[in-house]
């Protein structure tokens, strides 16, 4: 290879940096988080964006330098040629795309040209529904923002950088595992990576509202409370919620911070639940700085009028009386399925309205009222669906295993990004419960760590529920069989217990679950996050052998209907959401023939195939003979 001046600077780089440290970028630049974004009028830059792979992060070794000065079209690059490289599409991760990108880990830049034409007054965003797990963004050659995190929205604000007419963005993510990450090295799903979801451009106001949590106040069902924000408000400004259905109408003003208190009387609200779920169609609207109108006055100074939103919301409240769940004030149980957001069919991330439909779609099938919505939060579109669809949602973070909870970067990260996952969709009647974790081992350290993450959400959204996946411990009972012990001292920063048990799996037989006693130390309702057996779907026990071995269909069904004997015999169970509706792809599952890197505990195969534990716990739902407390 000649060398030449790229050389150099590689070589040059890769003196000043030891291999195994790539050097960090500078501080991220902030990046903002603007909520109901698919209610805003946008120009969507989905597509095929240029692709090049850079396995050793070259172009982000000098932080974008090298690679960024070249972008200028009318030089042409010695090493590399956005223009005359293949593309990707956008949403979707790269794995799934190109043979070559099936396992790999590390960066890869996107490229596109777009069209802009700007408009006076307003400031405009690059809207990235999520990336996994780190990205780097340029306009035009400005770099713009970093943003970690492989399962939030984020909003770079690229007013600044675009020009009128013929622009173009450059996007490096990197998806290679970090120790320090959320998540960590280990988890039992793949690692997609890439621009996973919807990237747009989306323009506002000079100020615009960011920001807004509606809800219905849990000790008056007449009254809709909650806040809305105005960004880049300096003055007071006058804001107005109005919900036509209801012929309900406030108008208020911002303080100092540019946040309005809303309180808004309705009548006669159809309150949302799995049976009706009513979601009211409401306008939010900045209008401008002009004074409140007195009565009987012509009021028309106030224009121009600011930012104007509109959502479709539904109102209910959630919350816990002892052991028992709440909505609407009335006991419910939990009737539902875990599942991962991997595509149905095509594999690979689930980003599209098909995706949805056909996950929620099973999930109805199956009876359900409730998801369980695993590891990390899913695209808006699941969230929008359940909504519609009345089915209520427990919606997680990725602090997944073994997080470093004692590393000091971490926990902003693990903030960040249960942060980023409120604001996006705490005006979703269908989510009640927020994750802050699953399976974490029980020390001083991750107590202190998860507890301050429930706090946060506590104080963010103080409507919902906080729960996590944890961890039970098991002790021989000295009458036979065994204990179930539900004492993790994070219980008592939770508001619902969320507990994982592989009872008749990882552990004893198909008869586990009927030797095992639960014991439960805290007055809290309690979930079965997690359960399940594993098959490939239409493997089959011989004929005539039973018990059935296990790997087969009709293992799976039978330890189903003994785990529904014991749950329903666990007096505080409020719900229930078996591992899982769909075979996933994960790296941990390697086993030949039988599972070919998908784990397969799903109720349904990755091609759609129904296993016949499906109908199992669709029977149980049905029929309510699991969740009988109710
Ligand atoms: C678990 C994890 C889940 C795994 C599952 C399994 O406990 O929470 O992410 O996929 O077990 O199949 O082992």
């Amino acid at each position: 290879m000649p060398a030449g001046p790229f050389l150099r600077a590689v070589v040059a780089t890769l003196l000043a940096f030891p291999l195994v440290a790539l050097p960090l970028a500078a501080p991220a630049q902030s990046t903002t988080l603007l909520v109901d974004v698919d209610h805003r009028a946008t120009t969507s830059l989905n597509g095929d964006w240029h692709a090049i792979i850079d396995q050793y992060s070259i172009g982000l070794r000098k932080n974008g330098f090298y690679m960024n000065t070249k972008f200028d079209p009318a030089n042409t690059p010695q090493d590399y040629n956005f223009a005359t490289a293949s593309t990707l599409k956008v949403p979707g991760d790269w794995n799934m795309q190109r043979p070559e990108l099936y396992y790999y880990e590390g960066l890869l830049w996107y490229q596109r040209d777009f069209e802009y034409h700007a408009q006076p007054n307003h400031r405009v965003f690059l809207h990235i529904g999520a990336a996994n797990y780190r990205s780097y963004v340029w306009v035009n050659t400005k770099k713009i923002c970093e943003h970690e995190g492989g399962f939030t929205p984020f909003d770079c604000d690229v007013t600044d950088a675009l020009k009128d007419g013929s622009n173009f963005a450059v996007i490096a993510v990197d998806n290679t595992r970090l120790a320090a990450g959320v998540p960590t090295l280990q988890t039992d799903w793949w690692n997609y990576g890439g621009l996973t979801r919807d990237v747009s451009l989306v323009e506002v106001p000079k100020q615009y509202i960011d920001d807004y949590d509606l809800h219905l106040s849990r000790t008056d069902h007449s009254l809709i409370e909650g806040s809305v924000h105005v960004e880049g408000a300096t003055q007071s400004r006058t804001i107005i919620v109005t919900i036509p259905e209801l012929r309900a109408r406030v108008e208020t003003k911002t303080d100092e911070q540019g946040r309005a208190a809303i309180s808004l009387p309705v009548k006669s609200l159809t309150l949302w639940s799995p049976e009706t779920p009513k979601l009211y169609h409401v306008e939010i609207t900045d209008a401008g700085t002009a004074p409140n109108c007195p009565p009987g006055q012509h009021c028309d100074t106030r224009q121009p009028l600011g930012d104007h939103l509109t959502d479709e919301i539904g109102f209910r409240t959630i919350e816990t009386r002892g052991t028992q769940i709440l909505l609407n004030g009335k006991p419910i149980f939990l009737r539902g399925i875990s599942l991962h957001a991997e595509a149905p069919i095509r594999g690979g991330r689930a980003y599209s309205e098909k995706d949805v439909d056909t996950l929620l779609g099973w999930t109805k099938e199956l009876g359900c009222n409730y998801v369980r919505l695993t590891h990390y939060p899913h695209d808006e579109r699941m969230t929008r669906a359940a909504d519609r669809l009345g089915l209520l949602v427990w919606s997680e973070v990725p602090d997944y295993w073994a997080i470093q909870f004692d590393n000091p970067v971490v926990l902003p990260k693990s903030k960040q990004q249960l942060t980023e996952m409120i604001r996006r969709d705490r005006n979703k009647a269908s989510v009640i419960l927020w994750s802050i974790a699953n399976e974490t081992t029980n020390t001083e350290v991750r107590t202190k760590y998860l507890t301050t993450l429930a706090d946060l959400a506590h104080q963010i959204d103080p409507t919902r529920l906080v729960t996590a996946a944890l961890l039970v411990r098991t002790e021989k009972n000295p009458a036979g069989g065994s204990f179930k012990i539900v004492d993790d001292p994070l219980g008592n920063a939770l508001d619902v217990l969320g507990t994982n048990e592989y009872i008749g799996w990882y552990e004893q037989g198909l008869t586990g679950p009927d030797n095992t006693t639960w014991q439960i130390h805290f007055q809290k309702p309690v979930i079965m996050s997690e359960w399940g057996a594993e098959t490939p779907a239409g493997r089959h026990a011989p004929p005539g052998v039973n018990p059935p071995p296990k790997w087969t269909e009709e293992y799976q069904a039978q330890l189903y209907q003994h785990q529904i004997v014991m749950l329903n015999k666990i007096p505080q169970l409020r719900g229930n959401s078996p591992w899982l509706l769909m075979d996933f792809r994960s790296p941990h599952r390697v086993n030949p023939g039988l599972q070919d890197n998908f784990n397969r505990k799903g109720l349904i195969s990755d091609k759609g195939v129904k296993k016949q534990a499906f109908y199992v716990l669709q029977k149980a739902y049905q029929t309510n003979s699991l969740g009988k407390a109710e």
